[in-house]
C-alpha cells in the first residue's frame, strides 16, 4: 500500500537521540538493534514476526515521548474523562501509529531498504479482539477522538488473555477457535505491576462504631485478587497527546500459597492462581444478549473497582481533596456492563474513606454519565439477588440503601403510584428477585444519553421512560461517530490521497470540509477518478477472496454487503430472500437483462445462538448452489467471508457499492457499520432505524434506497396482531423462495435443515421479514437500476461522502465534552525528553 498522505504531518520533537530519530538511516540501525536487542536475533533466523515486533518496537519508542509527556501533563490538576467499557475493539495498532505520528512514507522507506515488505510486516499483527462489534469498536474510536482533540483521557477496561473468537467455516457452519493474540508477545502494551490494586470479593459486611463512636461498615471478603494494569498508548493525529487504555489482568496475590505447598497440597497450592487468574481469561462472546453468568459479573466488578481505586489513588497523589472526585474525574459508563461503579465508588468513598453518605451521593451521581446503547429486552442487564449478595454483600446493602432513597423520592412525587414505583425500583421483584443495572446506572448518573436520534427517542418512551418522566433533565443525545483516521486515511489510501489533492488534508480533523467535494460530483473527470479507485479497491477485495475461499467474483459487479454481527433483528435472512429471489428471476429467463451483483456477507454469530448460526449455513449453502450454476454464472455471485474483525472491516468498507443496513426498525440502537460504509463511498439501502434516519437526511432522500415499515408502522402491526403467513401465501415470488428453501434445494434435499428457521418467519417472524419483503425487493430493483447509469451513480457516491462530515466521532466526542463532561482539551508541550534530550 502506498502511504495515503504525505509524511511529517505531526509537529516533531525538537530534539531527537539515535533511539527515536527519523532519518533513514537511523530507523534502519534502529530496527536492526531492535531485532537484535528485543527479539534475540540475527537477520539470518528472523521469522516475519521477528522484524514485525523489531517494527512495532521502533515506532513505539518513537511515541514513548509523547505519552509520558501527556501523563505528566494530566498531573497538573486537570479534569480526565475515564471511559469505562468491558470492550475495547481498537484494531491493529501499528498501521495507525505511523499514520498519526505522520511517518508511513518514512518507515516505509527504511524497511524496504532494509530489504523487507512493509505490507508484509502489517501483515503479521495480530489484532486485539477485545470486542464483539459496535459497542466495543465504538470505544475504539472514542478514545482516537479523545486523544486528536487533546481532551485528557483513560480508557479502563479488561485485559482479556483470549478475545473474541475466530471464525472458520466447516461445511457451512462456523466453528469457534481460541483467539491466542498474546502469544507471540504484544509490543503496544506496557505493564505496570507496581500500580497493581487488589479486589475483594465475597463473604460478609461488618457493621460497627469506629474510635469516634461513628457508626461504619467494613466488608470482609473472602477472597481477594490482585489487578495489574496493562497500558496502551492512544495516539491522537497530528498531535502531541497520546492518552492511556489502561486495561487490567487478574492476578492472584500470592502467586504461589506456599502454606499449601508445606503441606504437600501442590494442586490446592496453584488453584487459587489459577481461579484468581480465570477472572480475565475470556471475553464472553455474545453482542447484545447477557448470559447472567457468575464470572461475567466477577468480570465487570474487577475492572470497574480496579478503575475506580486507580482514579482516587491518581487524585491523592495530587494532594487533591478526594471530595472534588467529580471534578476531576468524568466518568462515561459503556452500557450497563460497568453500572457496578456507582455503588462502588459510594463503598470507597463511605466506607474507606469516611466520606458522609449524602456527600458521597453528591460526588458519585456528578461522576457517572451512561449511554445505552440498545433497546433489545434480552440486552437489559439484570443479575439474581443471591448471586449478586453471595459475591458483592457489601454492594448489595449499598443497593438497596440508594434504592429506598431513591423509592422515597418517587412516592413523594407520585403517591399511591404502585406501578412506577415497582418498574422505577433498582429490584426487580416480579418474580424471582435481580438487580437491574440500567436503573442503577440512572439513578447513579447525572447525563443518560442514547446513541441515535430514534434511539433516544424511543428509549424516553419505552424502556427508560419512567426514568424521562422523573428526570427529564438527565436525558440527552450523542450520535454516534466513527473516527476518519482509521475508517478513511488508513483503509482507504487512494481515496484519501484523492480528496486531499482536491480540497487538502483538513477534513481528517474537520470532516464537515468534505463538504467542498460536492461541486465537484459535477466534474467528469473527478467522477472518472472517483470510479477508478472504486474499481481498484473492489478488485484488491475481489483478489481477496479469490486467494481466500477460491471464488472468483467480478470487479465490475454490484458489490452488496452486509458485514456485521449475524443476528436476526440485523435480518441478514431478508437478505438471503433476496438473494434468492434475484437467481429465481435468473433461472426463470435466462436471458433477463439484470445489473450482475455480488453478494457479500462477513460476521460472527454468537456460539450460543442456534438461529443465528443456522442463518450463516443458509448463506453458505445458498452460495455454493448460485456459485456452481452455469446458468447464472457471471451475473451473481454469493460469498460468505469468515472472520469479520477491524482488520477485514478495513478491507470491505472501501470495497462496496451498496451498504446494507436492513434492521426492523427501531431494533438497532444506531449501528456504525452504515456510517463507515457511506463514508467510503457506498450508497445504503436501508430502513428507517438508528442512524440510518440521520444519515438519510444528511446525505439526501435522493440518494438514499429507503424501504421498509416504519418503527410506528412496526409497533402498530404487533398490536393489531402481526400474521406473518398471510405475507406468505399473498405474495407468489415470496412462496417460491421460502417453498425452494423448504424444498431441501439448497441443503442435498435435508428438508428439516432450515425447517426452525422457516417456521419462525412463518408463524412468529418476531422481526418482521416477511411483511418487509416487498418493499426490500421493490428498493433492490432500483438500487440495479440505479446502477446501470455509471454517471449518475457516481455522482451519489460523491455527494454521499461529501455529506458525511457529521458522522466523525470527533462531533460525537465534542458534543460528549460539551453537554456531558464540562471538558476542555489540554495541549501537551513536550518539556521533558528523556532519555537522550534535554
Ligand atoms: C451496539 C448496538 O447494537 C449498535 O446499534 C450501536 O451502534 C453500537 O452498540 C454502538 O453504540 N451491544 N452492542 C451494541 O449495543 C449493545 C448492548
Amino acid at each position: 500500500m502506498n502511504a495515503p498522505l504525505e509524511d511529517s504531518l505531526t509537529p516533531q520533537i525538537r530534539v531527537e537521540d539515535d533511539r527515536t530519530g527519523l532519518s533513514i538511516t537511523t530507523l534502519r540501525s534502529a530496527l536492526a538493534d531492535n531485532l537484535f536487542y528485543i527479539q534475540g536475533k540475527f537477520p539470518g533466523t528472523a521469522t516475519k514476526n521477528d522484524y514485525y515486533m523489531a517494527l512495532a518496537y521502533t515506532v513505539r519508542d518513537r511515541l514513548l515521548q509523547r505519552w509520558l509527556n501527556t501523563t505528566q501533563t494530566y498531573r497538573k490538576n486537570v479534569k480526565v474523562v475515564c471511559y469505562l467499557s468491558a470492550e475495547f475493539l481498537i484494531g491493529p495498532q501499528l498501521v495507525n501509529n505511523l499514520i498519526n505520528l505522520g511517518i508511513y512514507a518514512k518507515i516505509r522507506q527504511a524497511v524496504e531498504e532494509s530489504g523487507l515488505s512493509l505490507q508484509e510486516l502489517i501483515e503479521q499483527e495480530e489484532e486485539p479482539g477485545l470486542g464483539n462489534g459496535g459497542l466495543g469498536r465504538l470505544a475504539a474510536c472514542y478514545l482516537d477522538s479523545l486523544s486528536t482533540l487533546e481532551i485528557p483521557a483513560i480508557g479502563y477496561g479488561i485485559r482479556y488473555e483470549f478475545g473474541i473468537f475466530d471464525q472458520e467455516i466447516r461445511d457451512g457452519w462456523q466453528v469457534e477457535i481460541t483467539d491466542k493474540w498474546l502469544q507471540y508477545g504484544n509490543p503496544w502494551e506496557i505493564a505496570r505491576p507496581e500500580e497493581y490494586v487488589e479486589v475483594k470479593f465475597g463473604g460478609r459486611s461488618e457493621h460497627y462504631y469506629d474510635e469516634k463512636g461513628n457508626y461504619r461498615v467494613r466488608w470482609i471478603p473472602d477472597r481477594v485478587v490482585k489487578g495489574v494494569p496493562y497500558d496502551t498508548p492512544i495516539l491522537g493525529y497530528q498531535v502531541n497527546t497520546a492518552n492511556t487504555l489502561r486495561l487490567w489482568k487478574a492476578e492472584a496475590i500470592e502467586s504461589f500459597d506456599f502454606q499449601a505447598f508445606n503441606i504437600g497440597d501442590y494442586y490446592g497450592a496453584v488453584d487459587a492462581k489459577i481461579v484468581s487468574e480465570n477472572l480475565t481469561k475470556i471475553l464472553y462472546p455474545n453482542d447484545e444478549v447477557i448470559q447472567g453468568k457468575e464470572l461475567r459479573l466477577q468480570q465487570q466488578y474487577f475492572f470497574v473497582s480496579c478503575a475506580l481505586q486507580d482514579m482516587i489513588r491518581l487524585l491523592l497523589s495530587t494532594e487533591v481533596s478526594l471530595e472534588t472526585f467529580h471534578q476531576q474525574f468524568a466518568v462515561q459508563l459503556n452500557d450497563t456492563h460497568p453500572a457496578i461503579g456507582v455503588a462502588e465508588l459510594m463503598r470507597l468513598l463511605v466506607d474507606e474513606h469516611r466520606i458522609d453518605w449524602d456527600k458521597a451521593w453528591h460526588i458519585t451521581q456528578n461522576t457517572f454519565a451512561f449511554t445505552n446503547h440498545t433497546l433489545l429486552p434480552e440486552a437489559l442487564e439484570k443479575w439474581p439477588i443471591e448471586l449478586f449478595g453471595r459475591l458483592l454483600p457489601r454492594h448489595l446493602e449499598i443497593i438497596y440503601e440508594i434504592n429506598q432513597r431513591f423509592l422515597d423520592r418517587v412516592r413523594m412525587k407520585y403517591p399511591r403510584d404502585l406501578g412506577k414505583l415497582s418498574r422505577l425500583s433498582l429490584i426487580d421483584e416480579s418474580g424471582e428477585r435481580y438487580v437491574r443495572m440500567a436503573n442503577l446506572a440512572c439513578v447513579g448518573s447525572h447525563a443518560i444519553n442514547g446513541v441515535a436520534e430514534l434511539h433516544t427517542e424511543l428509549l424516553k418512551k419505552t424502556v427508560l421512560k419512567d426514568f424521562y418522566e422523573f428526570f427529564p433533565e438527565k436525558f440527552a443525545n450523542v450520535t454516534n461517530g466513527v473516527t476518519p483516521r482509521r475508517w478513511m486515511v488508513l483503509s482507504n489510501p487512494r481515496l484519501t490521497r484523492l480528496i486531499t489533492e482536491k480540497i487538502g488534508d483538513r477534513w481528517i480533523t474537520h470532516l464537515d470540509d468534505l463538504r467542498k467535494l460536492e461541486t465537484l460530483a459535477d466534474d467528469a473527470s473527478f467522477r472518472q477518478q472517483w470510479r477508478q479507485i472504486k474499481q481498484e479497491t473492489k478488485g484488491d477485495l475481489a483478489a481477496y477472496i479469490r486467494k481466500k475461499l477460491d471464488i472468483i467474483v467480478d470487479p465490475k459487479s454490484l458489490f452488496d454487503i452486509q458485514v456485521k454481527r449475524i443476528h436476526e433483528y440485523k435480518r441478514q435472512h431478508l437478505n438471503v430472500l433476496h438473494v434468492i429471489t434475484f437467481y429465481n428471476r435468473l433461472k426463470h429467463d435466462r436471458d433477463l437483462d439484470i445489473t450482475p451483483r455480488t453478494f457479500i456477507f462477513g460476521g460472527k454469530a454468537a456460539p450460543g445462538y442456534f438461529m443465528a448460526k443456522l442463518i450463516i449455513k443458509l448463506i453458505v449453502s445458498v452460495a455454493n448452489i448460485v456459485n456452481n450454476d452455469p446458468d447464472v454464472r457471471d451475473r451473481m455471485k454469493v460469498v460468505f467471508i469468515p472472520d469479520f474483525n477491524v482488520t477485514l472491516g478495513q478491507r470491505i468498507y472501501p470495497a462496496a457499492d451498496l451498504s446494507e443496513q436492513i434492521s426492523t426498525a427501531g431494533k438497532e440502537a444506531s449501528g456504525t457499520g452504515n456510517m463507515k460504509f457511506a463514508l467510503n463511498g457506498a450508497l445504503t439501502i436501508g430502513t428507517l432505524d438508528g442512524a440510518n434516519v440521520e444519515i438519510r437526511e444528511e446525505v439526501g432522500a435522493e440518494n438514499f434506497f429507503l424501504f421498509g415499515l416504519t418503527t410506528e408502522e412496526v409497533y402498530g402491526l404487533k398490536a393489531r396482531g402481526y400474521r406473518p403467513f398471510d405475507y406468505y401465501n399473498q405474495n407468489a415470488e415470496l412462496k417460491a423462495v421460502i417453498d425452494l428453501i423448504s424444498s431441501g434445494f439448497f441443503s442435498h434435499g435435508d428438508v428439516d435443515l432450515f425447517k426452525p428457521l422457516i417456521d419462525n418467519l412463518l408463524y412468529r417472524d418476531d422481526y418482521m421479514l416477511l411483511a418487509d419483503y416487498q418493499s426490500y425487493i421493490d428498493t433492490q430493483e432500483k438500487v440495479s437500476q440505479a446502477y446501470r447509469d455509471r454517471e449518475n451513480w457516481t455522482r451519489m457516491s460523491i455527494l454521499n461522502v461529501a455529506r458525511m462530515g457529521k458522522f466523525s466521532s470527533d462531533r460525537s466526542i465534542r458534543e460528549y465534552a460539551q453537554k456531558i463532561w464540562k471538558v476542555e482539551p489540554v495541549p501537551v508541550e513536550l518539556l521533558q525528553l528523556c532519555p537522550g534530550g534535554q
